[in-house]
């Protein structure tokens, strides 16, 4: 069996499951796990695409916060990773909280990495190109306009990261 692994990130509440299951054949299955006091509770997601006979894409969603972002590293061969933004921030602080999670997906850099900007159906969206500025995002990070409940953009997240991967490949 052949598994290809794609990672999805992102701020909290900014629509990783939702990205998820716009793409996923399958409900996402989310695990929650909870402290043992059980005030803390975090939820990570699963989907998948069948890609052929034997070929099978996994969809990882990383819990959205930045205490939690120590996930990553336990995920071996991993294809990609799209990060997912809200562009309609609540406020300063929730940018610079974005900013804070991608800088740190960012150094994860020698994998092709995809920026979603979600909910750009809201009245209040940041454009991707404001969102870039504003989150500081490197140039040659893609910023794909999209809508997870309008199930716009979502593909083309996709499509972009594979095209980076075959990109890659050209020049290797
Ligand atoms: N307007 C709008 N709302 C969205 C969009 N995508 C997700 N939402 C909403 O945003 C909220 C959070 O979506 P989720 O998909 O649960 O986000 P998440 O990143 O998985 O959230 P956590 O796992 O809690 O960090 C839900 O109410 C969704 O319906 C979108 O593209 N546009
Ligand atoms: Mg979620």
């Amino acid at each position: 069996m052949n598994i290809i692994k794609v990672f999805v990130a992102g701020t909290f509440s900014s629509g990783k499951t939702s990205f998820i299951q716009h793409l996923s054949e399958i409900d996402v299955v989310t695990a929650e796990l909870s402290s043992s006091a059980g005030n803390n509770k975090i939820a990570c997601d699963f989907g998948r695409i069948t890609l052929g006979d034997d070929t099978f894409l996994f969809l990882f969603g990383a819990p959205g916060s930045r205490r939690l972002d120590f996930t990553l590293p336990y995920f071996d061969d991993l294809f990609g990773m799209i990060c997912v933004l809200d562009s309609a921030p609540y406020s300063l602080a929730s940018l610079r909280e974005a900013e804070f999670i991608l800088r740190h997906y960012f150094m994860f850099r020698d994998m092709p990495i995809v920026v979603a900007a979600n909910k750009q159906d809201k009245p209040d969206a940041w454009s991707p190109d404001d969102l870039r500025i504003a989150c500081r995002i490197p140039d040659d990070v893609p910023i794909i306009p999209c809508s997870a409940k309008a199930g716009e953009g979502v593909k083309e997240s996709m499509l972009t990261l594979c095209d980076i991967y075959l990109e890659r490949l050209k020049t290797e």
